[in-house]
């Protein structure tokens, strides 16, 4: 028999387990720390993977991520052969359409500044713009960008996007790499990052990219925390260029108490709650794969250890 081993929430774990139990009795599912023989791991999912994964477990086939990211592997830990893969499920992608949509209407229809009149007993009307007027960009086309742009193109946003590779999304005005990014960000009045955290996209939310901005942006981010720099987005609201800021990730996560966003009066912080692996829709996920795998088909989610998503 083999042996699948879940390595995050254990509550959430329990859920998997039942998945497992109806649908691949045949499997051996355990929760972490309990492996049983480590030889007879085939499979093992994890939000933080155990150091030494391949000395570890001699046997093991694939290597799946609880989370849409992989940021949190090394991924010279996981063998060249071993195929690494993220999660792709509909619970992801749903929590994030509702907290980008969330977001980005707070954001287009004013509400952090009535939040701040209120607290000063101030009723000013601020003139209301239409989403047709509202021009959104969202860095990052994968599966969140993409699903979070046809919600937004509902309420007839301007919307644009912007990813590595050159992409062609009905109703989207589509950029590609560096040398399209200014563009791309000159035209946008609220941006929303959905970018994994790779070399090329750590610290890239800085005064450089918020410069070029239209005065008073909003920005949301929802990617990764280490791809903000603190210092430049407190500097970018006090000066007026970022207009306000909705996070629902930081570096490191809790934010430490004495930090300056926590107490901002532009910055709203969520933590990193825009969506959460569904555990059962997750584990049909896995099962899925776990059956192509064992077909020789594709998976779904496979990581590109080159780019490093
Ligand atoms: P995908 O891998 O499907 O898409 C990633 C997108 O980012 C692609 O369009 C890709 O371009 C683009 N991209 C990557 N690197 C670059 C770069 N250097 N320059 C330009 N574009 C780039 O990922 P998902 O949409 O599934 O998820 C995105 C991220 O969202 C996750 O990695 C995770 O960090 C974050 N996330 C956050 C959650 C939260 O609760 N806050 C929940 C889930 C995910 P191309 O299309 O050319 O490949
Ligand atoms: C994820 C996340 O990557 O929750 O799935 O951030």
């Amino acid at each position: 028999m083999s042996t699948f081993i879940y390595k995050a929430d254990p509550a959430r774990g329990q859920e998997w387990a039942k998945v497992f139990a109806r649908e691949r009795a045949d499997v051996d599912f355990r929760i972490w720390p309990d492996i049983g023989d480590p030889a007879q791991v085939r499979y093992l999912a994890a939000w933080e993977p155990p150091e030494d994964i391949a000395q570890r477990f001699p046997n093991l086939q694939v290597v799946f991520s609880t989370g849409a990211g992989v940021d949190q592997f090394n991924l010279k830990s996981v063998p060249e052969h071993m195929p690494l893969v993220r999660m792709i499920e509909p619970g992801i992608v749903e929590g994030m359409v509702e907290y980008a949509v969330f977001s980005v209407l707070a954001l287009h229809r004013d509400m952090p500044a009535y939040r701040r009149q209120q607290a000063q007993s101030n009723w000013s009307p601020i003139q209301v713009r239409l989403a047709q007027e509202r021009r959104v960009g969202v860095l990052g086309l994968g599966s969140l960008g993409q699903a979070v742009l046809a919600r937004l193109r509902s309420f007839g946003f301007d919307c644009a996007g912007w990813s590595r590779s050159q992409r062609s999304i009905d109703g989207v005005t589509c950029y590609a790499g560096q040398a399209e990014l200014n563009a791309f960000l000159a035209r946008t009045d609220i941006l929303l990052c959905l970018l994994p955290l790779t070399d090329e996209t750590r610290g890239m939310l800085d005064a450089r990219l918020f410069n070029a901005l239209p005065r008073g942006a909003g920005l949301v981010h929802a990617g990764r925390g280490q791809q903000l720099n603190h210092a430049d987005l407190l500097a970018a609201l006090d000066s007026g260029q970022i207009g306000d800021a909705i996070l629902d990730v930081t570096h490191p996560e809790p934010l430490p108490a004495d930090n300056p966003l926590w107490r901002h009066p532009r910055v709203w912080i969520t933590p990193h709650i825009a969506s959460m692996t569904r555990p059962d829709t997750a584990a049909m996920a896995v099962l899925d794969n776990m059956r192509r795998h064992e077909n020789g088909e594709p998976v779904i989610g496979l990581v590109d250890r080159a780019k490093g998503y």
